[in-house]
C-alpha cells in the first residue's frame, strides 16, 4: 500500500509538474484569451470617442462612460467626484469653455480725478461656471471687476465729480455744476466787486479766477471802482478832467455769442458789444468798452462802474477775459468841459 500510495504521490506530483512546468502550451493558449473584446465599461470609466466601448446604457462624454448625453450648459460628467453622472460643473470652473466674455458696461470701479471709470470687462478665461449649472452672470462677475475705462469726465474748470453719490455700483459718474464759482450772482443785487483801479497807482488789472458762463442763464456782474491818486493834469479852463475806464473782454475759444457791457448804472447795458470766438465779420472776439468820466481838479474822485457778461448762444465752461485799465484823456484829443 505504502508503494502504491508512493506511486500515485509520485504520479500527482508528476502531472502537477507537468501543468506547472508545461508552460508552453499554457502560453500558447494566451494570444486567444487577449483577443478577446474587452468587456463594456461602466459608469464612471475613462472612455475615448474613438471607441467608447461603455455598457449599453451609457455613453461616452467628457471622457468618461455617462449616464446621458448631458447637454447643457455648465454641466459635465467629468467632474471629480461624480464620473459617469451628469452634474454641474464646479463653480468657477468652464470644463467645456462654456462660457464666454462678459460686458461690464454699466458698473463702476472709482473715480480716477474727475474722470469716472467703468469696471473691466471679464474676459472669457476669467468667465466660469457659478455651480448651479450655468454661468455666472454679469451682475455676480461685474461689481468686484477691476478698474476699467474712462467713461465720465468732469470739465476740469467748472465742474466736480460727485464722489459721494455717483461712479459706484451701477450709478453713473455725476459732475457737480457747471456753476458759477467767483460769481455766483445772477443780478445787480448780488454784485461781486472787483480790485479797484487808481490812476496813476493802479491803472491796470486783469481779471483771472475762473469766471465763465456755462449756460445761458448765467449773468455775471462786476463792480468797479476807479480812484483818483496824486495826478494833476487840467489843462481846462474849467477847470475839468476827463478819465476813461476801458474794459476789454474775450470769449472763451469755441464759443458762439457774448455779451459784455460797461455801464454807471448796473444793469443799464446801454454800452454793449457782442463778441465771438472765432470771430465773425459781424462780431469781434474782443469787446472794447470805454467809459469816461469827468472830474475836478480841484478835488480827489471817484467812479463807479459796472460790468455785466451773459452769453446769447453756445456758452462754455471755459473762462472768458477781461482787463480793464484807467487813463487820463489828453486834453488836446478832446473839447474841454
Ligand atoms: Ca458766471
Ligand atoms: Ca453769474
Ligand atoms: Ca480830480
Amino acid at each position: 500500500m505504502s508503494f502504491v500510495f508512493r506511486v500515485l504521490a509520485f504520479l500527482v506530483f508528476v502531472g502537477v509538474s507537468g501543468c506547472a512546468g508545461g508552460g508552453s502550451p499554457a502560453t500558447d493558449a494566451s494570444p486567444s484569451v487577449d483577443s478577446q473584446p474587452e468587456p463594456p465599461k461602466g459608469r464612471g470609466e475613462k472612455c475615448d470617442d474613438s471607441a467608447p466601448n461603455c455598457q449599453s446604457d451609457l455613453l461616452c462624454v467628457d471622457g468618461v462612460c455617462c449616464e446621458s448625453a448631458c447637454e447643457g450648459e455648465c454641466v459635465a460628467c467629468n467632474v471629480s467626484g461624480y464620473e459617469g453622472s451628469c452634474v454641474a460643473a464646479l463653480a468657477g470652473t468652464d470644463p467645456r469653455g462654456d462660457c464666454s466674455s462678459v460686458d461690464c458696461t454699466g458698473y463702476y470701479h472709482s473715480w480716477q480725478g474727475n474722470t469716472c471709470h467703468l469696471r473691466a470687462s471679464v474676459d472669457a478665461i476669467d468667465a466660469g461656471c457659478n455651480g448651479a449649472g450655468a454661468c455666472l452672470a454679469a451682475e455676480e462677475l461685474c461689481p468686484v471687476s477691476g478698474l476699467g475705462r474712462a467713461d465720465v469726465r468732469c470739465h476740469n474748470v467748472c465742474q466736480v465729480p460727485d464722489t459721494t453719490n455717483s461712479c459706484a455700483g451701477t450709478t453713473p459718474g455725476a459732475c457737480e455744476g457747471p456753476g458759477d464759482r467767483f460769481e455766483p450772482n445772477n443780478s445787480c443785487a448780488a454784485l461781486r466787486r472787483l480790485p479797484d483801479l487808481n490812476y496813476p497807482d493802479a491803472p491796470v488789472y486783469t481779471f483771472d479766477q475762473t469766471q465763465h458762463v456755462p449756460d445761458t442763464s448765467d449773468n455775471d456782474f462786476f463792480h468797479i471802482k476807479v480812484t483818483e491818486g496824486n495826478y494833476q493834469h487840467c489843462e481846462c479852463p474849467s477847470g475839468s478832467e476827463r478819465y476813461r475806464l476801458l474794459l476789454t473782454v474775450q470769449a472763451p475759444a469755441d464759443t458762439g455769442q457774448y455779451r459784455a457791457c460797461l455801464d454807471q448804472i448796473c444793469g443799464k447795458d446801454a454800452n454793449c458789444q457782442t463778441i465771438s470766438n472765432p470771430d465773425t465779420d459781424a462780431h469781434p472776439k474782443f469787446a472794447q468798452l470805454p467809459i469816461d468820466f469827468v472830474g475836478s481838479c480841484a478835488t480827489t474822485d471817484e467812479f463807479e462802474a459796472f460790468v455785466h457778461v451773459y452769453a446769447f448762444s453756445n456758452p462754455s465752461c471755459e473762462q472768458y477775459d477781461f482787463t480793464y485799465r484807467v487813463y487820463p484823456i489828453d486834453a488836446q484829443s478832446r473839447d474841454c468841459l
